[in-house]
């Protein structure tokens, strides 16, 4: 019989089944990793999730600091794609904050053919002149890397004429596969220009570096809030609610947690190798998660007093949710779900969904690699250039060996025998037979595993959002949570159980009925034959 997997398949044509059949997964055993390919270029045509190098670079990595201008240099419309889509939050510093604003310098035609720098240098010099931010990043468009606007000098010359710190950053959106591509690009600017030039001394020894925490909906608020009840001092944020000043000081701290697993591991692993500080990977979304990532935060710094404060901190915010927990989990117990996002998050939500009983039966991610699906074995400590210092630039085409990058293969083969390998569970190894994963997952996919899968609720994207209600599935948009949050922690967990709650009982869902309960769907022709 057909299984799902090729029912999907099925309906392209020969070169693109050729294509797609490596990214389209269907679990043959419960909790067993299979090989699947991912961080490849997307085929031309297909209506895709991803977004581009420059989106990465300027919209997730460096966007959310809130005291430095990220200046789009390219048409308004980049500008405007990524302006608050991510909905970020911020404090502020004494009231003020600039991620609510969008920085362009609106390229326009002319621009193009006679060159645009004159207007970048006009462009910062207004935006230090009645923002004076902290710091002020230029992000570079297509357009520029093809015109060939020399961005490096006019930073060089900014911070020469106004005295401020201003870094180039080559993002071009065609770079890459996808956003990841911009992530490397910033991650390897903040840690060559800002990372290590704060002198902002942690005050306690439990100080730590919270990596990879964006603060959609104030996530980083609530988790910030747990950790420092415990007594921990969080030196920075990379970068929600994010603080130049602190992330220049981010090497002074004793610990790197990292939350995001896509997007900026690589600062994590060259601040290990450049400053020896250790990094776990962690995740505050999910009540046992968070559970099991205070734990190993305590076992860690292995200091009696923390590790009983952390149990303390554990069942006062136990006992505060408890009530609800039990009651969203007997309203959510057995539910299917459905989740399509970017990197990190897909794994991450299925954890807290399998707090309330709800199984997660379709996934996959738009521009993760191999290891987020998969899992993967790594050295533990990688000091090989400890000594020397010598933080390699990385290649955004090269990440696939990214655990790897300080020694040959050869070294790795020779150590993988000899020592215990660390190894970090990608999100197969959580899933049960069955189940469909898929990478890079397009418009065509989604609906096909809608109409198999039946899930009770959707977790998806911005882009495939409306075609998802409009099948009649109930849908929360993970990227800005639709409005709400904070969904970290434990708080956040009956949060996000509250909305899910509404989102599957609202009324709405019995005036629509799903076009597969009335017509046939999946009657594409074979195209592989
Ligand atoms: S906040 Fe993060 S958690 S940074 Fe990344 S991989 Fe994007 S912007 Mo959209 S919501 Fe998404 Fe992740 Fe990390 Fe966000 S799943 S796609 S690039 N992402
Ligand atoms: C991005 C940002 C994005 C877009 C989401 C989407 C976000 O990577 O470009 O278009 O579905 O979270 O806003 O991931």
């Amino acid at each position: 019989m057909e299984t799902k997997r090729e029912k999907i398949l099925d309906t392209y044509s020969g070169l693109t089944f050729k294509n797609r059949k490596d990214h389209v997964v269907e679990l043959e055993t419960d909790h067993t990793p299979q090989e699947i390919t991912a961080n490849k270029r997307s085929v031309p045509g297909l209506m895709i999730n991803r977004g581009c190098c420059y989106a990465g670079c300027k919209g997730v990595v460096l966007g959310p600091i809130q005291d430095a201008v990220t200046l789009e240099h390219g048409p308004i419309g980049c500008g405007y794609y990524t302006w608050m889509t991510r909905r970020n939050k911020a404090r502020g510093i004494n009231g003020k904050s600039l991620i609510q604003y969008s920085f362009s310098t609106d390229l326009q035609e002319t621009d193009i053919v006679f060159g645009g720098v004159k207007k970048l240098k006009q462009a910062v010099k207004e935006a230090v002149e009645i923002f004076h931010p902290k710091a002020v990043f230029i992000c570079a468009t297509c357009p520029v890397g093809l015109i060939g606007d020399d961005i490096n000098s006019v930073a060089k010359w900014a911070k020469e004429e106004f005295g401020v710190q201003c870094i180039s950053f080559s993002c071009e959106g065609y770079k890459g596969v996808s956003q990841s591509a911009g992530h490397h690009i910033a991650n390897n600017g903040l840690m060559k220009d800002v990372i290590g030039t704060g002198t902002n001394k942690p005050t306690t020894p439990f100080s730590i570096n919270l990596l990879g925490e964006y603060n959609i909906g104030g996530d980083a608020f609530e988790t910030e809030r747990i950790l420092t009840k415990i007594g921990y001092q969080v030196v920075s944020k990379f970068t929600g609610d994010g603080v130049y000043d602190e992330i220049a000081s981010a090497h002074l701290a004793n610990l790197n947690l990292v939350q995001c697993h896509r997007s900026i591991n690589y600062i994590a692993e060259m601040m290990k190798v450049k400053y020896g500080i250790d990094w776990l990977k962690v995740n505050f979304i999910g009540i046992k998660e968070t559970i099991r990532t205070l734990r190993e935060m305590a076992a860690y710094f292995d200091d009696e007093g923390l590790k009983k404060r952390t149990e303390e901190v554990i069942t006062e915010e136990l006992t505060q949710i408890q009530g609800d927990w039990d009651y969203y989990k007997k309203k959510l117990s057995g539910k299917k779900a459905g989740i399509f996002v970017g990197g990190s998050r897909s794994h991450h939500y299925m954890d807290l969904l399998a707090d309330f009983g709800v199984e997660t039966v379709v996934t996959g991610y738009e521009f993760a690699h191999r290891d987020d699906y998969e899992g993967r074995e790594v050295i533990p400590d990688i000091k090989l250039d400890a000594d020397t210092k010598n933080i390699e630039q990385l290649s955004p085409e090269k990440d696939e060996s990214m655990y790897r990058r300080y020694i040959d293969d050869d070294t790795y083969n020779e150590l993988k025998g000899k020592i215990e390998l660390d190894y970090y569970k990608g999100m197969m190894k959580d899933m049960k037979k069955g189940s469909l994963i898929i990478d890079d997952y397009n418009e065509a996919e989604t609906e096909d595993a809608l109409s198999l899968y039946k899930p009770d609720i959707f977790y998806s994207g911005i882009k495939d959002n409306f075609m998802i209600l409009k099948s009649g599935t109930p849908a929360k948009q993970m990227h800005s949570y639709d409005y709400d949050g904070p969904y970290t922690c434990f708080k956040g967990a009956i949060n996000f159980a509250h909305d899910t709650f509404d989102e599957v009982n609202a009324p709405a869902w019995k005036l629509l009925t799903p076009p597969w309960n009335t017509e046939p769907t999946l009657e594409g022709s074979l195209g592989n034959s």
